[in-house]
């Protein structure tokens, strides 16, 4: 029998996922989530990113995370149940993109951990930088053009790192780091991912980063799995040298250290498996290791991702390729405004989630032509940097209509800007926390003309960990093994959940669809006003007409 225990540090929370095998029994015994903002409100977060001004700008701090590592593990060494010496490995996943900065004496302070103290309190002086830059952070435009241009354009990044230059990437983000504050990069010896760092912690050394998180940098050669040195020269100076080395995803970082052995009973045999980043870990934990499937996550933000066996890169921009723990690669498009776009508008009208749903069951698809761009924080996805939602045709202080906005417009910009992928989707694995509301699904199937599947386990970063550390300590015990055997038993979506389209509905989204590109087109790149074609759909589905008729934004 052997116990693996997966860790999700996201951008909200850190989660822990236990998964038991023995032989033909495999089962999840022990999941325990602790969320930022409510358990170490000291930090002053707010859905785990700290206040800033300027609303281009979101951070964190990797202190929070420490804490957060050093609270999770004590209460699953005290409350799990579980028989510490059968815990074999550890791994975890970490929002994608975010870097933490340690200067020259984190390696030494990281080694010799004072068992008899807080880790948080040993920390104190191994940053060069106190806040990480997060993924939901787009403020670094005139890096990603410098980057850009140094490389030959977005084309040659793209095939080389497998993203044009994204803002919320590590690379531009080191890079405005290192223009902004010099002495600041001069003093960092290491520059982390949030993956690599948590990593770290466990093991008490610096660990490696796997291709898989590695390819959200803009600095990795994403065929080679090696830095990719002209990205690296059009990032930052003498880069490479503070980069943790690339290794593959079921690397060893080596046994957990003598800190959490001595202060919290952990065996000092139990293995620290390299970390990945939340969506590679995802693509485990929802069984996509071959081609064929999609799963879509809505959590804080929504992703949609795609085993691929060759690296395919997105010749509009706006998708990326990474790495796949596998060995292989993955496609993934990301859209910012995801779980805080729908708690935005439930939270603006009042509602419960329960309410929040029955709007959504009582109300029709295709909003009666009323179209919103939820777009409450910066988007990635399209690129937006002018926050504010706008709405084509739908009142502001109609409840109904905005729940269902809000809904459509995420799952008609999924379909939409999936299409690079050449994917023909019949089968979504859906997951994340908001992938257990059936309507929220429901509008998932009909807009994307695809059945829909739950999992029991609804956070699949964090059970992708959990096997990603079984498969790795498989991997260093020589037995040869199948992904589909790692994870079987496991993430076999469940078949009584299966939402199917409704071919009515699939009618309606074809057409609205093409409404909601209008609309994109008109807010942002000067296309015409869509009223013509709100009007033709009316007139097709037999909408009424809302007073508040014209384009509005607010
Ligand atoms: C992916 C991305 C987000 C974060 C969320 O590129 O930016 O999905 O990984 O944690």
């Amino acid at each position: 029998m052997g116990i693996y225990l997966g860790l999700d540090s996201s951008t909200q929370s850190l989660t822990a996922i236990a998964i038991e095998v023995d032989r033909g029994r495999r089962s999840v015994i022990f999941e325990k989530s602790l969320n930022f903002d409510e358990c170490f409100p000291a930090y002053g977060t707010s859905n785990g990113v700290l206040p800033h001004d300027d609303p281009l700008i979101a951070r964190s701090s990797p202190k929070l995370w420490a804490d957060a590592l050093e609270a999770l593990l004590a209460l699953f060494s005290k409350d799990s149940g579980v028989d510490l010496r059968e815990l074999r490995a550890i791994s975890g996943s970490g929002q994608q993109h975010g870097s933490v900065y340690l200067n020259a004496s984190a390696a030494r302070t990281l080694e010799k951990l004072d068992p008899t103290r807080m880790l948080v309190e040993q920390l104190s002086g191994i940053f060069s930088r106190d806040q990480s830059p997060i993924w939901m952070d787009s403020s670094t435009e005139e890096e990603c053009r410098e980057i850009t241009e140094a490389v030959g354009g977005d084309g040659v990044l793209a095939l080389l790192t497998g993203s044009r230059a994204f803002e919320r990437f590590t690379g531009p983000q080191i890079r405005k780091f290192y223009k902004e504050d010099p002495d600041g990069y001069e003093r960092t010896a290491q520059i982390h991912l949030v993956s690599s760092y948590m990593a770290s912690l466990l093991a008490g050394r610096h660990a490696s980063i796997d291709p898989g998180d590695g390819a959200g940098m803009n600095l990795m050669d994403l065929a080679g799995r090696r830095w990719a040195h002209v990205a690296l020269e059009a990032t930052a100076p003498e880069l490479e040298a503070k980069l943790p080395p690339l290794r593959d995803s079921w690397t060893i970082v080596g046994p957990l250290s003598p800190y959490w052995v001595k202060r919290y009973g952990f065996s000092p045999r139990t293995q620290v498996v390299s970390w990945s980043g939340d969506n590679p870990c995802s693509l485990i934990g929802v069984g996509l290791v071959k081609q064929g499937r999609i799963a879509i996550s809505l959590g804080t933000s929504s992703t949609l991702f795609g085993f691929m066996p060759r690296p395919l890169v997105d010749p509009t921009g706006s998708g990326h390729v990474f790495g796949s723990p596998t060995g292989d690669f993955m496609s993934l498009i990301c859209f910012e405004n995801g779980s805080i776009a729908r708690e935005s508008i439930r939270k603006a009208h009042h509602l419960d989630w329960a309410q929040f749903s029955r709007h959504l069951r009582e109300t029709k698809p295709g909003n009666g032509g009323g179209v919103m761009l939820p777009w409450i924080k910066p988007e990635i996805t399209p690129r937006v940097h002018q926050p504010g939602i706008r709405r084509y045709s739908i009142d502001a202080k109609d409840p109904a209509a905005n729940v269902r906005g809000v809904v459509e417009a995420q799952m008609m910009a999924l379909a939409v800007h999936s299409q690079w992928m050449g994917v023909d989707v019949r089968t979504i694995h859906a997951t994340g926390g908001a992938a257990r509301n059936r309507e929220i699904l429901q509008v998932m199937a009909d807009v994307l003309d695809a059945e829909v599947f739950q999992f029991e386990v609804s956070n699949s970063a964090c059970l992708g960990a959990a096997l990603r550390a079984y498969h790795a300590e498989l991997v260093s015990e020589k037995v040869q093994v199948g992904w589909d055997e790692v994870t079987a038993g496991f993430t076999n979506p469940v078949l009584a959940s299966r939402i199917a389209p409704d071919p009515a509905c699939v009618a309606v989204y074809a057409e609205l669809k093409k409404l909601y590109a209008a609309c994109e087109a008109h807010a942002l790149r000067g296309g015409d006003n869509p009223e013509t074609l709100i009007a033709e759909l009316r007139d097709k589905f037999g909408w009424k007409r809302l007073k508040t008729d014209a384009s509005s934004s607010s």
